[in-house]
């Protein structure tokens, strides 16, 4: 149990007190703590973040059992014992284009939280449909109805979920020449299901059809997603253009092309694990 913090300890770190932690536990399951041979509570790291997103919940306005209900599962959120599905099972509906595949992704979301089922099943599963097909063992086709699918489970995520209380709008959207979105798709979901208003635009709009926008929509934060170096070529100019429209507004960017290159000036470069990058969008959002 190294590594893991007693009760007054998580009420520091996270600025709620025991009795409410313990209130939470009983009525809502979160947290979860393990037990010392001794039966005290200890909290690891996914707990403690789960106190902290319940805690911003409750600070944007919501109550607290609308609270765990975003922090653990789907909203409303089926409940189903145990993991219904492997990855395999998932990935071969999937490049298959079945639609069973999204009941498999909604039960995993039964048993899991969302962002787990995104970060453990649906990301790993992109990723190795993307080496597969690079190596020819699966066609365009069978990676375009897995794009489709995981396209449309994300999107009806947010379906259902009360509606956003943060003052404050965020803008996500790919620039011109990028038509991967998926990443920030997870983003936009992560950050809606915090609470947060968010605006996803799409992939590949002209600079100046996407800058007209945000000056009417006037986000707090627009978040741009750059996964191919064909992108690169208009970044600078739409930047400038979205500058131009909402001055002031702050940028980030990220996807995978930042893994390896830096942000562009007056940018904000977001952490490429999706989680952390939403706490920061969030922090930039105020
Ligand atoms: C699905 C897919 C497509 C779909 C996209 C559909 C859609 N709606 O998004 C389509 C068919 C459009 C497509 C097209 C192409 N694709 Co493609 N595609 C993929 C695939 C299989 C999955 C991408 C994906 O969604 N991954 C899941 C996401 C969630 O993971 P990720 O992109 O790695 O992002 C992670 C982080 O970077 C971060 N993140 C992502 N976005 C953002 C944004 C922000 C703000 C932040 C903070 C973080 C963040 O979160 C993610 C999770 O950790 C990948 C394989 C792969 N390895 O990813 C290839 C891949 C990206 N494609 C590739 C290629 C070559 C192409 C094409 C050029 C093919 C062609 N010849 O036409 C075109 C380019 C089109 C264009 N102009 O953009 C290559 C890119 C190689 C390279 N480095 O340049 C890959 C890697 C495949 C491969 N192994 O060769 N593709």
């Amino acid at each position: 149990m190294t590594g893991r913090l007693a009760i007054g300890r998580l009420a520091e770190v996270t600025g709620v007190d025991p009795a409410t932690l313990r209130t939470w536990e009983s009525r809502y399951g979160v947290p979860e703590p393990e037990r010392t041979p001794g039966g005290q509570r200890r909290y690891g790291p996914e707990q403690i973040e789960k106190v902290r997103a319940m805690k911003r919940l409750l600070d944007a306005g919501y109550r607290a059992s609308e609270a765990a209900r975003m922090v653990t599962s789907t909203w409303p959120g089926p409940d189903f014992g145990g993991l219904p599905a492997s990855r395999d099972d998932v990935a071969s509906l999937l490049t298959e284009g079945d639609f069973d595949a999204l009941s498999l992704l909604d039960r995993l979301a039964g048993a899991m939280s969302v962002e787990d089922v995104v970060i453990d099943f649906v990301v790993p599963i992109m990723r190795e449909v993307g080496e597969r097909w690079a190596r020819g063992q699966l066609s365009v086709a069978e990676e375009h109805a897995a794009s489709a699918l995981v396209g449309t489970w994300l999107g009806a995520q947010t379906r259902g979920l009360p509606p956003p209380l943060r003052p404050g709008l965020v803008a996500t959207a790919t620039p011109p020449g990028e038509r991967h979105e998926l990443g920030l798709q997870m983003i936009s979901l992560f950050l809606r299901r915090q609470g947060v208003e968010v605006l996803h635009i799409g992939s590949d709009l002209p600079a100046e059809d996407l800058a007209a926008l945000i000056g009417q929509k006037r986000p707090v934060v627009t978040c741009l997603s750059v996964s191919t170096e064909g992108a690169t070529r208009e970044l600078n100019e739409t930047i400038a253009a979205l500058r131009a429209a909402r001055p002031g507004m702050s940028i980030g960017v990220g996807g995978p092309w930042f893994v390896e290159h830096p942000a562009p000036e007056g940018t904000v470069l977001l952490p490429n694990d999706i989680r952390s990058a939403a706490a920061h969008v969030l922090s930039l959002a105020g």
